[in-house]
């Protein structure tokens, strides 16, 4: 398979943008739930205001786009990109071609900057015209390569046999190849799993990011991951819930770059 055609990076140059500005790898997770959108679109925008300084983008996932409706899920985009910080949307996209592009393109339509695939349904009548669509956007798309959730083990870790391999390799092995060959922007990886993490890096060659969420909460460390690797940091309730989210965020920032 021939590599594709990378993006344009606008969405990798935004984040790195305001990585720099902000002096952070830190990208805040934003899972909101209740059921007064109103309230909700309040808390959210209050979290980005409070944090914005510290963080280098929002990652939306998918229950808060559906809890806030289309609408106030477009004003928290615009309040994300009024902090210049890009907004990626979390779906773990994986259905066939047609649905994918559909969903993407509606993603895109509401200021997406970015989305989160997962490499199952593969290339050829799945994500290769998600790619394009993103890439000719610049739009970032960001592979999923092994969760951070225990169970993560029984697929992307599970041995697979391939005709074209004579031993058997780690299916999360394959996934960083293909994320590789795509020319994704980036791939996730459990920063609680540090190790996997340092057989990832080793595997990317075409300096791709590693954002690794599962960090506090999920009991995974900032300096940990960093070290065996991992770029960018996506974390939640550590932040979303703390009783100071600033000086939450604010610790995890100085980790992220120490
Ligand atoms: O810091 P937390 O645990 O509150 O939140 C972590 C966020 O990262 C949350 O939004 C999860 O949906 C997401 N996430 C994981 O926790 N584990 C994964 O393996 C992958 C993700 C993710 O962001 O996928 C793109």
């Amino acid at each position: 398979m021939r590599k594709h055609a990378g993006s344009d990076s606008r969405f990798r140059k935004n984040i790195l943008t305001a990585s720099k500005n902000n002096f952070s790898r830190i990208i805040l997770a934003l899972d909101l739930q209740g059921s007064s959108q109103t309230q909700l679109l309040r808390t959210g925008k209050s979290l980005i205001e409070n944090t914005a300084s510290y963080i280098c983008a929002i990652k939306l996932g998918r229950q808060t786009v559906l809890n806030l409706g289309m609408e106030k899920t477009r004003t928290l985009i615009a309040t994300s990109h009024a902090n210049e910080l890009p907004c990626i949307i979390d779906d773990k996209l994986g259905d066939i071609d047609e649905t994918n592009v559909a969903i993407s393109q509606a993603y895109f339509e509401l200021g997406f900057d970015g989305i989160i695939v997962n490499p199952i349904a593969g290339w050829k009548g799945g994500l290769e015209p998600v790619f394009k669509l993103a890439h000719n956007a610049g739009r970032g798309v960001i592979v999923l390569v092994y969760m951070s959730n225990p169970g993560a083990t029984e697929a992307y870790g599970q041995l697979v046999l391939q005709n074209s391999h004579r031993k058997p390799r780690r299916q999360y092995e394959i996934f960083a190849e293909r994320a590789d060959l795509w020319g994704a922007d980036g791939v996730v990886v459990g920063g609680n799993r540090p190790e996997i993490v340092k057989k990832v890096r080793e595997k990317l060659h075409n300096g791709i990011d590693i954002y690794s969420p599962g960090i506090g909460t999920q009991g995974g460390k900032v300096l940990r991951a960093s070290d065996a690797g991992s770029d960018f940091f996506i974390i939640g309730r550590s932040i979303t819930r703390s009783r100071d989210p600033e000086r939450a965020v604010q610790n995890f920032a100085r980790q992220s770059v120490s």
